[in-house]
């Protein structure tokens, strides 16, 4: 029987397997762009959870009970696990770990701008939890059925790991709001700090977004970046108002015509130099970056040495 794609280019037979939701695996063919993307995005969001342990990893000594720290700790390891995962689709492109962070030391691959904030107060890991989290989960639980196979089934563990550190931000908020009128004003001053480079991560506004419109098309993407913050200030309005916070935007108003949120303009102007370096701890995360890469240099190398007498020593006995 004839094969109904048979006469379809390459690219063409590849776009229809993508809209007929067949994944992509890493063996099958690829245009060049779609390989590029995907690796430009994964690697992303693999530094990301990266540099993302650093300002909660400054919290680790300091959290108030050593429930909390135990806690704490954990979420940390997890967004390294993640990382690991993340690096692992990746290579399954064709780059190599070296490679990737090389472009993150050189300051030539991008990470979530979020992670150039600093985290002052207690406070800052309950939003960090409560709504960086939040955030991550909303961009995240859709790339479970992004179209390329090896990060679609990264990201169904992580999410899972991911609503575990949401709750506990949202139950570190709560603890505050119930708490001393200082511990909620505490909870208060975090969330005005943190809510509007959180919108931030959802990325540029669609009309200036070089990528969304052909991530759609290739559904490496589920959802645009504004759909998905619209959905995140959905989200998140009602469970401010629960805590007995305000979101720091006089023009957030339900809008029963569009049953959304109406909610004000970022700052673009502030994401974009975040973005580019100039934010108020780029130059301090990535330095603390490359400090830990050299200094675990040495942990590397007796790796490698360690694996290669083993491989040696199963050679012999085989
Ligand atoms: N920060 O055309 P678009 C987490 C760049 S994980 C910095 O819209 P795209 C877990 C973008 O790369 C958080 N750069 O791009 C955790 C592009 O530059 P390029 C990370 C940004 O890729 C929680 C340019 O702007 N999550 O939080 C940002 O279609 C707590 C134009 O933008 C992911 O990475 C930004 N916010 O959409 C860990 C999720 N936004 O590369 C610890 C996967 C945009 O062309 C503690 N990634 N840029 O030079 C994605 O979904 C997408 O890549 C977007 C951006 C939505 C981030």
């Amino acid at each position: 029987m004839e094969n109904p794609t048979q006469h379809l280019t390459p690219e063409e037979q590849f776009q229809a397997r993508i809209d007929a939701d067949v994944r992509i695996e890493p063996k099958d063919w690829m245009p060049d762009a779609y390989r590029k993307t995907l690796i430009r995005q994964i690697s992303q969001h693999a530094h990301s959870e990266l540099v993302g342990m650093l300002p909660e990893g400054n919290w680790i000594t300091r959290a108030p009970s050593l429930k909390r720290k135990s806690i704490l700790l954990s979420k940390v390891q997890d967004e390294a696990g993640h990382g690991l995962y993340l690096y692992s689709a990746a290579e399954t492109l064709g780059t190599t770990r070296d490679q990737m962070l090389a472009d993150l030391h050189s300051g030539k691959a991008k990470y979530s701008s979020i992670f150039n904030y600093p985290t002052l107060s207690w406070a800052d890991m309950g939003c960090v939890g409560w709504l960086v989290d939040g955030a991550a989960i909303l961009n995240q639980v859709p790339l479970c059925r992004t179209s390329y196979g090896p990060y679609a089934r990264a990201m169904v563990r992580v999410c899972k790991e991911e609503s575990f550190h949401q709750r506990q931000g949202f139950e570190i908020m709560q603890t505050l709001c119930e708490g001393a009128e200082s511990q909620k004003a505490m909870a208060q001053e975090a969330l005005n700090r943190w809510w509007w480079p959180t919108l931030m991560m959802f990325g540029p506004k669609d009309e200036d977004s070089p990528n969304t419109a052909q991530s759609m098309n290739w559904r490496i993407k589920r959802f645009t970046n504004d759909e998905l913050r619209q959905k995140f200030v959905d989200m998140m309005v009602p469970q401010a108002e629960f805590l007995g916070l305000t979101v720091p935007d006089e023009k957030v108003q339900w809008n029963e015509a569009r049953q959304a949120y109406d909610y004000g303009e970022v700052n673009w102007d502030e994401f974009w130099a975040v973005v580019k370096g100039n934010g108020l701890c780029n130059r301090d995360r990535l330095g603390a970056r490359v400090k830990a890469h050299e200094e675990g240099a040495w942990v590397r190398e007796a790796a490698m040495a360690h694996a290669a007498k083993r491989a040696e020593r199963e050679l012999v006995a085989a």
